[in-house]
């Protein structure tokens, strides 16, 4: 089997209604449609960046698309491989996040090209698995906001969900929303926090003490990334898990993260991971040092994965790229469930494509 031509197409889709989020309300994502000889598709996107940056990164997916037409889609490793070199021995950034829509698209290839789904492919462990509520409760919602979002979320029949910290200007109206949150899901809620990098070491230890007594389910991000033994100290003084990874590019930070025991959840990204072959490896890395994974953005494909893997904790359940296709994987009772179809079992909604044309 041999690949013979692609597609690309840059769209922005409207994110959820609801209060201010800051900056533009849309969600930019470049859709890859992959063709073989044989008449088999495979669809892959990049995006979750600033709509700034939308066109050149279609022009990067279209330039490295080039590289591969011709090569066997089966093989993703040899292919990954050749698209990373192109970033020089440093594939950090944009060459990451355009060559990982091109692994997605021939992993669908593969699961089309088999007839089995990719989540079989990949591990096999189970069919459907925990989702928590995410893109909602930012920092630019008040605290009205955040209490009828969460108890709506509640009656939505969502058991989890993740609201931010790290916008105020004092501790103590940190710790206001913590209590707000918590008051208005009631305890039997998991609420995970996202700080995005908001706090220093020590804020995040002398906040974070705080924060403990709201029973919240992990503490995300709370300083720098590259911080590795801060982020060591932060999780050593916490009994509240410490949960990191979503901005790390590539496999090899995980290794120094789960070295350093910076972190108790290591959160995967699609985009920045490299596609679904490096966030396996790293997901399996997470495996080997006794830790929990849980995914980052793009659930109707990382649901995939995360029921591949004996370790996998919870989907995050970020709606924006769900306008790209017909139909999404199901949720009910809290959990995403996955189907037998072969790939991804995903479809472009090509109208929707149309309407958000960037
Ligand atoms: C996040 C990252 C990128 C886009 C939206 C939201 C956030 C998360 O850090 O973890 O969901
Ligand atoms: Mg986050």
């Amino acid at each position: 089997m041999k690949i013979v031509s692609y597609e690309t197409r840059a769209v922005c889709v409207p994110r959820e209604p609801g209060p201010p989020v800051g900056g533009a309300n849309v969600a930019p994502f470049v859709t890859l449609t992959l063709r073989t000889d044989e008449g088999i598709e495979g669809i892959g996107y990049a995006g979750f960046v600033s709509d700034v940056i939308l066109k050149p990164l279609q022009e990067l997916v279209n330039a490295l698309t080039e590289l591969v037409i011709g090569s066997d889609p089966m093989d993703i490793e040899a292919i990954g491989k050749r698209l990373r070199a192109v970033g020089g021995g440093s594939p950090e950034g944009m060459v990451t996040r355009a060559s990982a829509a091109i692994d997605v698209a021939l992993w669908d290839i593969k699961g089309k090209a088999l007839g089995q789904p990719v989540h079989k492919l990949l591990g096999g462990y189970r069919d459907r698995m925990p989702c928590y509520a995410s893109g909602f409760l930012w920092r630019t919602y008040d605290l009205e906001a955040l209490a009828t979002t969460g108890a709506r979320l509640v009656e939505e029949g969502y058991t989890s969900m993740k609201f931010r910290l790290g916008g105020e200007k004092t501790p103590a109206a940190e710790l206001e929303r913590a209590r707000v949150m918590r008051e208005a899901v009631g305890d039997g809620v998991d609420i995970m926090v996202d700080i995005n990098q908001g706090w220093d070491v020590n804020q995040s230890i002398s906040i974070g003490r705080r924060l403990e007594e709201y029973g919240l389910y992990w503490f995300e991000d709370p300083t720098d990334h590259l911080d590795y033994p801060g982020l060591a100290r932060i999780a050593d003084a916490l009994t509240m898990p410490v949960a990191a990874g979503e901005y790390h590019y590539g496999i090899a930070p995980f290794r120094h993260m789960l070295e350093h025991r910076s972190i108790d959840i290591v959160m995967i990204d699609l985009l920045r991971a490299g596609g679904i072959t490096q966030w396996m490896k790293a997901a399996h890395m997470a495996e080997a040092f006794n830790l929990p994974v849980v995914s980052h953005l793009a659930p109707e494909i990382l649901a995939h994965t995360m029921v591949a893997i004996p370790n996998g904790l919870t989907v995050e359940n970020m709606p924006w790229s769900a306008a790209l296709f017909q139909e999404v994987p199901a949720i009910e009772n809290g959990e995403i469930i996955l189907t037998d179809k072969p790939g991804l079992g995903l479809a472009w909604d090509l109208e929707a494509l149309d309407a958000f044309a960037a």
